[in-house]
């Protein structure tokens, strides 16, 4: 069952991507802003999670919907899809190439920290990567076999971030940076969560970490990473990802990056 919804998101996040891709191509124009000046969203935003809803619904008319851009649709098969339209919508709006459809099926109550992810599929349309896992079946690329990073030293880790719309919580954000800035390899702002998260399954980051997530920008790319050997989840060891706190890191540092977190003063 689990393989079967694994490869439903994989196909209906797949051809989103295309159309997507096609219509950022056409020309983006933002359509409305939501919790501040830049936090947009544009016409393929809505349109693509559209088509996401028309194409699950088609294929299994009893699950439930949690999207970015429309409205709850509650479950009567226990099984709910948690999609992104486009993560990353600024990226996709200046078309720069790292934006993803991300695509989960979540079991038992929609909501992060007591949902079950099941399966999950991240398309970056523009590269070609298709990434995707479901529980106990592993995570792959292009269906090559993912395996977090092997990195036990968080001095040479190469983590990414990101940041909130709002300004105070960028401020704290930013000052958090600054002090881990010095105790890491290097960091990378790549703008789009589900990507960090898939970056991490990858081994192409050694962690990942972030504040203020929606439950559709992690929900897929946090099962591919537990899938691929990364520890993920809150900030606290054994939690669960959610809007407070999502990290995701090779397991060598996963304890020495929570420390230094807490040390740089993440609440
Ligand atoms: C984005 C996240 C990203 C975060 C951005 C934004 P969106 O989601 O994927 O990690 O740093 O501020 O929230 O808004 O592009 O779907």
């Amino acid at each position: 069952m689990s393989r079967e919804l694994q490869d439903l998101a994989v196909r209906v996040a797949t051809a989103a991507g295309e159309r997507a891709a096609t219509w950022r191509t056409q020309g983006v124009e933002v359509s409305a802003l939501k919790s501040s000046p830049t936090d947009v969203v544009t016409e393929a935003d809505e349109a693509t999670e559209t088509f996401l809803r028309e194409q699950l619904l088609d294929a299994r008319p009893d699950d439930g919907i949690l999207g970015e851009e429309g409205d709850g649709l509650a479950s009567r098969s226990g099984l709910t899809w948690v999609v992104d339209p486009i993560d990353g919508t600024v990226n996709y709006l200046y078309d720069i190439p790292a934006w993803a459809v991300s695509v989960a099926v979540v079991e038992g109550d929609p909501e992060p920290g007591r949902w079950r992810t099941v399966a999950g599929c991240v398309v970056n349309p523009v590269l070609g990567e298709v990434y995707a896992g479901f529980a106990g079946g592993g995570a792959t690329l292009n269906g090559r076999r993912l395996t977090a990073s092997g990195r036990t030293d968080l001095g040479r880790a190469l983590v990414a971030t990101g940041f909130g719309y709002a300004a105070t919580r960028r401020r704290e954000q930013a000052e958090v940076l600054l002090r881990m800035i010095t105790r890491v390899r290097d960091i990378r702002r790549m703008g789009a969560a589900s990507l960090d998260l898939c970056g991490v399954a990858a081994g192409r980051l050694d962690a990942y970490w972030e504040r203020g997530l929606q439950p559709w920008d992690h929900a897929a790319g946090a099962l591919i990473a537990r899938e691929a050997g990364a520890t993920v989840g809150g900030l606290a060891p054994g939690s669960r990802e959610t809007e407070e706190f999502t990290l995701a890191a090779a397991p060598g540092i996963s304890g020495a990056l929570r420390a230094a977190l807490v040390d740089a003063g993440v609440p």
